[in-house]
């Protein structure tokens, strides 16, 4: 129904403007066309002025209405940084907007069709095209190469003691994998992957470094003020891992495993503080990946080292519970004890696959 009025009101106003636009043709004729085309210079003009007013005025109250909505303070020291890149470049800009835009309608207004005022011709000028050629390229190098030093920065070597947490995508959920004990990842294998064997990362059983990793869903816990470099790999299709609040963005590449490392600044109970009790730390897909795309969100829980800690040893290794799962053969799995008292320990017999304790703690 209400589509009807729409269309409805849509046809009167074409048919309202159609029968104005007619009758001012009509009073050209009438008045004469010169006369006509000057006074529609001078609305128009006028028009023009009032247009540059009012958009500045809305470009303030837009700013002013939404500069509360926008995400706070950065919660990484790489997020400083971006934030820091953004408020250069948004004064910058700024600057040049209003220049440009003030210049664009006053000079509408000015310089209107009058009385014996003639056009000043203005074909070229040297020193005015270097000017405005040199300066934007100084500044937008300048903010280029602040950009990719940082970019650099923020997906290269990480520090020595940098906290590893790999991070899959797939439609439509993300999963993470802490090394235990040991602070290796085990090897993987796509072929591997197998949800119903307790194996959704497709970890190698038999790669002794893969016995005390950790595999969570949907929560991703990291320490604050502790680097922590993030490994993305993804099942499907390209996914996107977004972190809003420490201002960073990495693509997930089928097939080539991307990576990038930030300190956390704030615990998650220091935001919640400061943004309220619903404050989230989210990681989000922001690539297009399907019609779940929008229920990809995960969240990410910011602790002390004591909490992290406590957290971790509470996590079961993914190793134990596949075995657990699958009773598994013990002619197939090295040192697995394969007998039914309850007891999941395995004895892994590879050398160096002692880091099986989950009693202790992640560095
Ligand atoms: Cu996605």
């Amino acid at each position: 129904m209400s589509s009807t009025w729409i269309i409805i009101a849509f046809i009167l106003g074409f048919l309202i403007v159609f029968q104005i636009a007619k009758a001012s043709e009509y009073v050209a004729i009438l008045k004469g066309e010169e006369k006509t085309r000057k006074e529609s210079n001078r609305i128009n003009g006028f028009l023009l002025l009032a247009f540059l007013v009012l958009g500045l005025f809305g470009v303030w109250f837009c700013n002013h209405m939404l500069k509360d909505k926008i995400l706070g303070e950065a919660a990484s020291n790489h997020g400083e940084r971006v934030d820091t890149m953004l408020y250069i470049t948004l004064a910058i800009t700024f600057i040049v907007f209003v220049i440009t835009q003030v210049a664009l309608f006053w000079f509408a207004y000015k310089y209107q069709e009058k009385e014996g005022q003639k056009a000043y011709y203005f074909p070229h000028n040297n020193k005015l095209e270097l000017i405005w050629t040199v300066i934007p390229a100084i500044t937008l190098t300048v903010l280029v190469g602040f950009g990719l030093y940082y970019w650099y920065e923020i997906t290269g070597e990480a520090p020595e003691d940098a906290q590893v947490v790999e991070v899959t995508g797939s439609q439509f959920k993300w999963e993470f994998r802490y090394p235990g004990a040991d602070g290796k990842l085990g090897k993987k294998y796509y072929r591997e992957i197998n949800a119903i064997k307790n194996n959704p990362l497709g970890q190698v059983w038999t790669d002794p470094d893969n016995r005390d990793d950790v595999v969570g869903s949907q929560e991703m816990h990291i320490v604050v003020g502790k680097p922590v470099k993030l490994v993305i790999y993804v099942k499907d299709v390209i996914h996107d891992v977004g972190l809003a609040h420490f201002r960073l963005k990495m693509d997930a590449v089928p097939g080539q495993p991307t990576t990038m490392w930030f300190t956390p600044k704030f615990t998650t109970r220091e935001m919640k503080q400061k943004y309220g009790e619903d404050f989230t730390y989210e990681i989000s897909c922001d690539q297009m990946c399907g019609a779940g795309h929008y229920s990809m969100r995960g969240t990410i829980v910011v602790e002390s080292q004591a909490e992290y800690t406590v957290w971790m040893k509470k996590q079961t290794a993914q190793y134990e519970l596949a075995m657990a799962g699958q009773q598994p053969d013990p002619a197939k799995v090295p040192g697995a004890s394969g007998d039914s008292t309850g007891n999941k320990e395995t004895t892994p017999s590879a050398p160096g696959a002692s880091g099986d304790n989950r009693t202790t703690s992640i560095r």
